[in-house]
């Protein structure tokens, strides 16, 4: 049986992480692999559900505290009932964000304390981190521009470009200290040559497994 292996992808508004995500199936598929696609806030309907409160709840303020705990509890079923049963039958876990959100968005956005979150990380996750994360790197403008050609604006969309700028340093600071594990990918090229950038990430860490 193959080992399992525990992808994430990340990266700010408008990447592109979901539309590549459908590529990276496919391409782990041709390499014979099993693979569950997921994603955080949800994954189970626990997270789902605290995904719908996370992201569309217009009247209720949240503090970024709260907003990190109910990121983590999220996770924890998410964790429990989905990432490690599929990891520990040999299947690839293709995960659509995880806990690098959570040092971007609630530590460098909302301005929570990286040692807090690690506190929680530690405890929810035990020794569980991403074998592979690929962070979908693009200025925040043209992210915000491919994301607004949508409806209507998140929770998290409706903040200033500020929010954003400060979550994409988080991002590139946490690739720059972990550069095994964390593989920026240039979003800001045509598909065709992201495309390109995955392959050769993908080619070197699943066949040098
Ligand atoms: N969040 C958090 O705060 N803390 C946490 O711990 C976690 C999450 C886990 C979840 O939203 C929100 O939760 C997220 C962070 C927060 N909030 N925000 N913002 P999400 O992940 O579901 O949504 P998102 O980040 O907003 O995703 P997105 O804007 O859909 O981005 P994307 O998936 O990376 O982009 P996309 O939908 O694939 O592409 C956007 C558009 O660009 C689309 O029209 C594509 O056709 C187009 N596109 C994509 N690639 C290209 C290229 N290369 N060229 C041209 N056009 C392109």
């Amino acid at each position: 049986m193959s080992r399992g292996l525990f992808i994430t992808l990340e990266g700010g508004e408008g990447a592109g992480k979901s539309t590549n995500l459908v590529f990276i199936r496919q391409w782990l598929h041709r390499e014979g692999r099993e693979v569950v696609v997921t994603r955080e806030p949800g994954g189970t309907e626990l997270g789902e559900r605290a995904r719908d409160i996370l992201l569309h709840s217009k009247q209720l303020h949240i503090s970024p505290e709260s907003e990190m705990l109910l990121m983590f509890a999220a996770r924890s079923e998410h964790i429990i009932k989905v990432i490690r049963p599929a990891l520990a039958a040999g299947k690839v876990v293709l995960c659509d964000r995880f806990t690098d959100a959570t040092y971007a968005y609630q530590g460098g956005g909302r301005g929570l304390a990286p040692e807090r979150i690690a506190v929680i990380e530690n405890w929810v996750q035990g020794e569980l981190r991403p074998d592979l994360t690929l962070l979908f790197d693009i200025p925040v403008e043209a992210g915000r521009e491919r994301a607004g050609q949508r409806s209507e604006p998140d929770r998290f969309e409706r903040e200033e470009n500020d929010f954003f700028t400060r979550i994409r340093k988080t991002y590139l600071d946490r690739a720059a200290s972990e550069p095994a594990r964390m593989r920026i990918i240039d979003a800001s090229r045509s598909l065709e040559q992201v495309e390109r950038q995955i392959v050769a990430v993908l080619q070197e860490f699943v066949h040098g497994q």
